[in-house]
């Protein structure tokens, strides 16, 4: 006889817990349960109403992390470790709900990067796609695929799957950006390659600004293929984004969920951005205040300018420049903004799209 005290002592614990069990009779099924067991099977019944749930049930929670309070963490990872030394030197944003599974929602992972002046972090690449949001420092690069980027406040920057990545910093004041990755995507179907590059950095093959001048116009060259479903332009500078924003607002009313919403797009494609995470920016005006709203993606939010407070769930978090935070699926969630608020925010909504599971709820029920 087996000793499992998953098996035998479960009867009772799940009293109450298994729709459409009999619980009554599940000691009499048990020693059928440890012998089925042996042979790698399991009855579906005990489990069933847990894997197919009746809504979405995130074990990732809402939470914020304050820049303020977070910073001094980042500035004492540089006395601790060099870049170098770390590959890349990040503090995991940890969901509270997910502690040591550097998940800040169930899939998708989020860190703060920091890199201080003269430093490298070496060039290398992997399966998953990353995205970098800037949030503080000057004249810092990263090379992505041959061709370097200047780094800037508000830029969204992409490094697409397997492509050779290094960064550098060449001012003189820390910088810092906000990484979102989608290793756990990548992870959960066990499709992940890594690669160091023989050398610190890649070498570059096209001058800097090159793919903005092919791709950031609303003009392609005529026979080029994009192949790849990631964006080719590989930097989105904050100025732009702010200015369509900025536009936008001064002949279009605010809508009631997102008010100012504008994702980032793929010119190729006209699609999303990237193929794994949806990228926006959102602007909401000084007073707004937007309906509760749902869908089941979840998002990180990275607040760039403006103060205000999001009511996610049962729970109000304040916020301004720099702080971060979480909306895990299907939860309502209501923003308002003092002082025109930006916010960028990416999410795995775009995945849901191509598998055909996504979907929002503007009932304004929570
Ligand atoms: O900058 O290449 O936060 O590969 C995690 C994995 C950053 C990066 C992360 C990475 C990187
Ligand atoms: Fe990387």
């Amino acid at each position: 006889m087996k000793s499992d005290s998953s098996v035998r002592n479960d009867a009772g614990a799940l009293a109450g817990i298994v729709p459409g069990v009999n619980l009554a009779a599940e000691p009499g099924r048990m020693d059928f349960y440890e012998r089925a067991r042996g042979r790698h099977l399991a009855p579906l019944w005990r489990v069933l109403h847990g894997l197919v749930t009746d809504r979405p049930a995130p074990r990732c929670v809402p939470a914020i992390w304050r820049y303020a309070e977070i910073r001094p963490y980042l500035m004492e990872a540089c006395k601790l470790i060099s870049a170098e030394e770390a590959e890349r030197r990040v503090m995991v944003l940890e969901n509270p709900g997910l502690p040591g599974e550097s998940r800040v929602t169930q899939s998708l992972f989020a860190g703060l990067q920091i890199i201080l002046p003269g430093e490298i972090a070496p060039a290398h690449k992997h399966t998953a796609s990353a995205l970098r949001f800037i949030i503080e420092g000057h004249k810092a690069y990263t090379a992505v695929a041959g061709e370097r980027t200047m780094m800037e406040p508000g830029d969204f920057v992409i490094t697409p799957s397997m492509s050779w990545h290094d960064h550098g910093n060449e001012g003189d004041a820390p910088m810092v950006w906000l990484d979102g990755l989608d290793m756990h995507i990548v992870n959960l179907m066990c499709a992940s390659f890594r690669e160091s590059y023989p050398g610190k950095v890649q070498p570059l093959a096209r001058p800097e600004g090159a793919a903005m001048a092919e791709a950031g116009h609303n003009l392609l060259p005529v026979d080029a293929k994009y192949p790849a479903q990631t964006s080719p332009l590989f930097s989105y500078p904050y100025r732009r984004t702010r200015d369509a924003l900025d536009q936008l607002a001064r002949f279009r009313g605010a809508d009631p969920w997102h008010a100012y919403k504008m994702k980032y797009i793929n010119p190729v494609s006209g699609g999303w951005a990237m193929p794994t995470m949806s990228t926006w920016m959102q602007l909401i005006p000084d007073g707004y205040k937007t309906a509760p709203y749902r869908s089941t993606d979840s998002a990180v939010f990275t607040v760039v300018e403006g103060r205000g407070s999001s009511k996610i769930g049962a729970q109000t978090f304040d916020w301004g420049p720099h702080d971060i935070f979480v909306v895990p699926s299907w939860v309502a969630h209501e923003h308002s903004a003092v002082g025109d608020a930006v916010i960028f925010v990416y999410s795995d909504r775009v995945v849901q799209e191509k598998l055909d599971f996504w979907r929002e709820d503007k009932s304004n029920a929570a």
